[in-house]
């Protein structure tokens, strides 16, 4: 599924919802976390719909590659390399929006 109507992050990387631009290209789309849970904190997403990473991984393994190296530009930018990179993966591990993103957090130290 290339989008989904009723997807926030689907909107965003149409340019139908704004969002503020750290990275883009053919396949992904990376922009600020509008709540920041670190110093910099941004969300990395394939432009096609998928709703979590273990659906990215099944189909598009090439692409979930590809997050890693665009999270390591974004931190070897922002902090020498050093980044933090989450899924959450289903609602009980805290999904909020059902279209696969990465947060990179990275701009700081973190002690634990
Ligand atoms: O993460 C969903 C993340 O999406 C959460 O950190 C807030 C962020 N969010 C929600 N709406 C927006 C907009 N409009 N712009 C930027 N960031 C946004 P999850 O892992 O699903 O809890």
């Amino acid at each position: 599924m290339s989008q989904s109507d009723d997807c926030l992050f689907c909107k965003i990387v149409a340019g139908e919802i704004p969002s503020t631009k750290v990275y883009e290209d053919d396949t992904v789309y990376a922009f600020k976390d509008i709540a920041p849970k670190a110093k910099v904190h941004v969300l990395i997403v394939p432009r096609k719909h998928y709703a979590n990473a273990a659906e990215l991984a099944a189909a598009d393994p090439g692409t979930l590659a590809h997050i890693v190296e665009v999270a390591q530009h974004i931190a070897d930018d922002a902090f020498h390399g050093a980044f933090r990179l989450v899924f959450n993966t289903g609602e009980d591990a805290g999904q909020t929006v059902f279209h696969v993103h990465a947060h990179v957090l990275t701009g700081q130290k973190f002690e634990e």
